[in-house]
This record gives structure tokens, sequence and C-alpha cells, in this order.
């Protein structure tokens, strides 16, 4: 099959050009200012911009959480994944603690495969360091997994920064990244208890006890414990403007630093945790918190001037119901917020429509950086002849209104509620085929295709 996009433009991470678009089978065959070419069918897209299929590079699909499971399974979340013009998702093996990696990664194996509706890839999470762990991590890179999570919060999961340097040292050793969620475990816990012992358990009481400089604290630490390893990371979920100094300060040492921040911190604020209505306040509750509005324009800098290298969302979608679990307590609130499906629009919208970021930087921040950061490019993230045939149609003009009633999300709402974008998605190709059209998922089986990662290239 052979599918011609005629007069659209084409975007990739250095600028945008007006440009046909040639797809044969599964991948981009030709890309020139007129082709001629032959082909099954046409697709008129003058007017629009094609992406690359988005990259989200850190959803959390079937995952346990505070004693209950995520909304979105693989299935759901991949489903909302496509409908947002994310054609890969990149989610999170989690072995639990005690747990080997092999039995983790089969585990995730299990949930996604023949249930994910566009390309996935996992990322293996290290929350134990030990001698049988140090030896699996070979056979994790023939597994196509090159790069990996550690936490500095939440008991369950964190390293300390002994375990935290001799992981890092040994993915150095065997050319592998690190993701690491920075924020200083332990004060967080002091605060917490202070905040039960005087009972105050509502949803303000989290931005409270999770404060920005706790953030920027973790993240200065991993940078020398980083240093000291000699060994690339990611701060993964940056929210502020201190923490991202940290990142400069590291850098001007010589370090190798990537950042990754989400939507919510680009585009919500910790007002939101103040409302009165607690049931309302609880649906924002995430880790790191919302902040401050001060500290989105510091976010948003950093875009623009290629401080922050992507913006995936941190997907973790509960229900309401399950949200109100922590009513009475807000630590027992789980954490996450839906967003693998409005991240797209979102971004354009907040980013491109008003001037804040360039075509070319949303398609290096969604597309070409997660690409190549964890191994994709050029399969992935690019529309080059030899590139998988991911597109995403976007429509400058009109604009919806968000709503979760729209949405597929198993969350079943939206923190963006009522939120007016600026144009939209209008298709969205995997591989060559119709996956979403005007907003409906067109694809009526599991058809995601496990993504075997090669190293960092970025
Ligand atoms: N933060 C969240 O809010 N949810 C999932 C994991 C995380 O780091
Ligand atoms: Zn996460």
């Amino acid at each position: 099959m052979r599918t011609l996009f005629k007069g659209g433009t084409v975007v990739s991470g250095k600028g945008v050009r007006r440009a046909d678009l040639l797809v044969e089978g599964e991948k981009v065959s030709a890309l020139a200012r007129t082709l001629k070419e032959p082909a099954d069918r046409v697709v008129d897209v003058t007017g629009c911009i094609l992406f690359p299929g988005f990259i989200d590079a850190h959803t959390h699909f079937d995952l346990e959480v505070a004693g209950t499971v995520t909304a979105d399974d693989f299935a759901s979340g991949s489903r909302a994944a496509l409908r947002g013009g994310t054609t890969t998702v990149l989610d999170f093996a989690c072995p639990n603690k005690g747990e080997s990696l092999a039995s983790g990664l089969n585990r995730w194996r299990k949930k996604a495969s023949d249930r994910t509706f566009c390309d996935y890839g996992f990322h293996m999470t290290i929350d134990d360091w030990n001698e049988n762990i140090r030896r699996e991590l070979p056979e994790m890179f023939a597994q196509g997994i090159s790069s990996f999570k550690m936490y500095m919060t939440y008991p369950a999961m964190l390293l300390e920064d002994r375990d935290l340097y001799w992981a890092l040292k040994e993915l150095k050793a065997l050319g592998g990244v690190c993701g690491v969620h920075c924020e200083n475990a332990g004060v967080i816990d002091g605060m917490i208890a202070e905040k039960k012992a005087a009972g105050a358990l509502s949803p303000a009481s989290h931005p409270q006890t999770r404060p920005p400089y706790l953030e920027a604290e973790a993240v200065g630490r991993l940078l020398r414990i980083a240093q000291a390893a000699e060994a690339p990371v990611i701060i993964v979920h940056l929210t502020n403007r201190d923490a991202l100094e940290e990142v400069r300060l590291a850098r001007k040492r010589g370090q190798t630093v990537y950042v990754e921040t989400c939507p919510q911190y680009l585009t919500l604020d910790e007002s939101l945790y103040y409302q009165d209505i607690f049931s309302e306040a609880a649906r924002y509750i995430c880790a790191p918190p919302l902040r401050d509005r001060k500290e989105q324009d510091a976010l948003w800098k950093g875009l623009r001037r290629g401080d922050i290298q992507t913006i995936s969302t941190d997907h973790c979608s509960f229900t309401l119901e399950q949200k109100a679990m922590g009513l009475e307590d807000f630590t027992k609130i789980p954490g996450g917020l839906p967003g693998v499906e409005t991240r797209g629009e979102l971004i354009w919208s907040c980013g491109v429509a008003r001037r804040k970021l360039s075509v070319a930087q949303m398609c290096r921040l969604l597309c070409e950086n997660p690409a190549k950061l964890y191994g994709l490019f050029p399969r992935k993230g690019t529309l080059q002849p030899g590139s998988d045939a991911d597109i995403v149609v976007y429509d400058p003009s009109g604009g919806h209104i968000i709503q979760a009633e729209d949405c597929i999300s198993a969350a079943g709402y939206s923190p963006y509620e009522g939120f007016a974008t600026d144009g939209g998605i209008q298709q969205v190709w995997l591989r060559g085929r119709l996956a979403v059209e005007s907003g409906n998922v067109l694809v009526s089986s599991p058809e995601g295709k496990y993504m075997a990662r090669g190293k960092c290239m970025l």
C-alpha cells in the first residue's frame, strides 16, 4: 500500500518545510517538495502540520500504587495515547524489592503484549542494588532495555546514596542511561509526620510537605553522585527553577545531564490543592506536586533555551473514586495524573500557539529528543525515508474544548477540563495505518509492537 500525503508542512527538529510525503507499507519512502509517484491513496493535508508520531517516554500503565492499581492498563492507556498523537510509549517495568529484574520484566511483558495499541518499550526500575541485580543488567540490554529508573523517594523504591552511586557507575560502564525521581525522602517524611500530628490532613498539606527546594536538594545531590560516578543522568519530571539551576551548575562542571518536564508542571499550578472541595483538590495530587506559577515561567524558559530536552507525561491515572480513598488523609490519595491523551494539543496550544516554542522545538521535545535519548532514532522521532510512518497530522485552525466525556482514558476525568485548544490533532498514523481520525480511534485490535532499543544518541 502506497499512501501519498500532499500539500502539508513536514516538521523535523531542525525546522519546517512544505513537502509531500510518500509512505510504502509501514515506512516513509520519500519526502520532496512535490511527489508525483503513483499511490493507492492520496491524503490531502493542505494547511496541516505533519509531526513524527509523538513519543511519551514516561507512562505508568497497570501499576500498583498505594494499595490500588492505575485506572489505565496497557489497552486503555495506549488507546488514549494514540488518540493524543502518541505512537510510542515507554513504560516503567517495576520489579518488587527482592524480585529479579528478569521476573519484573516478564510481568510487564505479560501486561503489555497483545494488549497495546501503540508501539511500546520499557525502562527498567532499579529499586534494590545487589550483586544479583548487577549481574542481570547485561541481559536487560540484550532484551532491548537501555534506560533505567531509580528513586530518591518512596520507601518501597528508594535507593540510598551509596547504591545510587554504584548503580550509576555500572550503568555508565554498560552504556545505559538512568532517569531519577529526585525528592528528599527523609525531610518529606518528617514534614508529613508533623502534618499528621497537627491533624492537617487535607490535600493542601501535599504541596507543603513536598516543597520545590526539597526537589532541588535531591537534584543537586544526585548530580554530585553522578559526578562521582562519572555517569550521565536524566532528571525526570523536573518542576522548578532551583532544580534547573542545579542542572546548569552540573553542566558547567562538564557533566552530561538530560531533563524531562511534564505538561502539568507547565500549565497547572498549586492553587488547585487549596480548593475547599477536597475531592476537587485530590484530582491533582501527584509527586512532585504542581508548583507556583513563577516556576512555570522558568520551565518554559528552560524549554526555549534547550535546557530541558523532553516533555513526557508521567501518565499515572486514577478514577475519582480511587482519588477519594484519601479524602480524610492526603497521604492515602494515589498520586498521579492522566495526561497521555492531551499532551500534544496542550503543548501546541500553550507553547507553539502562544509563541513560547517553535514548531521545531516542539518536535525536538516530543519526538526527536526522546527518540535519540532512548535509542529509538531514526526509526522513530523523525519523518525521513526508512523511518516508521508514524505521523501526527495537526490542523492549527479551529480548536476544541477538552472534556473528560470525550476522552477515552479510564481515569474518567481530565485535569485539563474546559481548556480551549488551538487547533487539534486531525489524524494519527501508526506505521502506515490510519489509527485515529477526528478524535475517533479506528484501530480495533492491539497492534502495538515491542521496541527493542539501542543506546542513547543524544
Ligand atoms: N509520581 C506520581 O505522582 N505518580 C507516579 C509516580 C510518580 O513519581
Ligand atoms: Zn513516573
